[in-house]
């Protein structure tokens, strides 16, 4: 049976390329955060088998509580991400293979008894993730306000390895801007990512064989393969589901 280096041989060597030769170019460096995201990203990429969970998930009911509470606390604004992070913390809880890692030799899984969440920020020199500790004990204002604070920190100042570290799981939200799904990469040593994307405006059956529109959230759960099934994955994102249908979130 042929080695994983003997397989990685065979595949062709990529083509020297003289893009002049087709048209004018200009090239530019790539900053070191471009670099060091890009080599770490390459390296999750090609040493976790990823597969990638997609749902939507119905939050009409949480996002008119989210307008109340915004209305109410002014100075606090909650997204829905951070509606997300309180959830993503209950439902590690729930199921402790997501808030886990594999040691450096494979032999045992770490089960982590903390639930920081790092949350993707797309910054003018490349994507940083600041993680939020204690995300299961902090209310929902305070995570708004670190998470807007570490988020401007981290477009304006840069971040230290020590802010980016200590994730048991990532959010990586491309809501604000749209799409439908998208397969974000796992940052390891963190076995699961949460990627979401555009609420939309859903016609849907109602209990009366009515129509009703519903405020749906497009959910995509990368995972692990070695660590999590498709069924783990699937209950996971169901669980979310169904804790986004109550509004009692926002009475803690
Ligand atoms: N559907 C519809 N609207 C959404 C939404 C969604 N899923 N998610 C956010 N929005 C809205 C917010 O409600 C807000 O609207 P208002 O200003 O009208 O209230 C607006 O979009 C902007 O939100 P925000 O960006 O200020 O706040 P956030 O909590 O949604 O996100 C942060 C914060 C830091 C995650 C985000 O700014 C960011 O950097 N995202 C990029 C992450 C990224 O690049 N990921 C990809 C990584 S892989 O390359």
């Amino acid at each position: 049976m042929a080695d994983i280096t003997t397989l990685l041989g065979r595949l062709a060597a990529l083509p020297p390329a003289d893009f002049s030769e087709f048209g004018d170019v200009e090239v530019k460096p790539i900053s070191r955060i471009q670099k060091l995201t890009g080599s770490f990203l390459g390296r999750n990429w090609v040493t976790i088998p990823h597969v990638t969970h997609h749902d939507d998930v119905d939050i009409t009911q949480v996002e008119a509580a989210r307008r109340a509470w915004n209305a109410a606390h002014p100075d606090d604004k909650v997204t829905i991400v951070i509606v997300l992070m309180k959830v993503l913390a209950e439902a590690l809880k729930a199921f402790p293979h997501f808030n886990a890692s594999l040691t450096e030799d494979g032999n045992s899984i770490v089960f982590k008894k903390y639930f920081n969440i790092g949350v993707a920020v797309d910054t003018r020199a490349g994507l940083l993730v600041p993680v939020i500790t204690k995300c299961d004990s902090k209310p929902l204002g305070e995570l708004a306000r670190e998470v807007t604070a570490i988020a401007e920190k981290a477009r304006t100042k840069g971040l230290s390895m020590k802010e980016m570290s200590g994730s048991s799981i990532c959010v990586s939200s491309l809501g604000h801007i749209g799409g439908t799904a998208f397969t974000p990469i796992i940052n390891a040593p963190d076995v699961a990512i949460l990627g979401v994307t555009r609420t939309q405006e859903r016609p849907m059956r109602g209990e009366k064989d009515d129509i009703i529109w519903r405020q749906m959230l497009p959910l995509s759960l990368s995972y692990d393969h070695r660590l999590i099934n498709g069924a783990d994955a699937a209950k996971f994102l169901a669980y979310i589901g169904a804790r986004l249908q109550d509004d009692e979130i926002f009475s803690g």
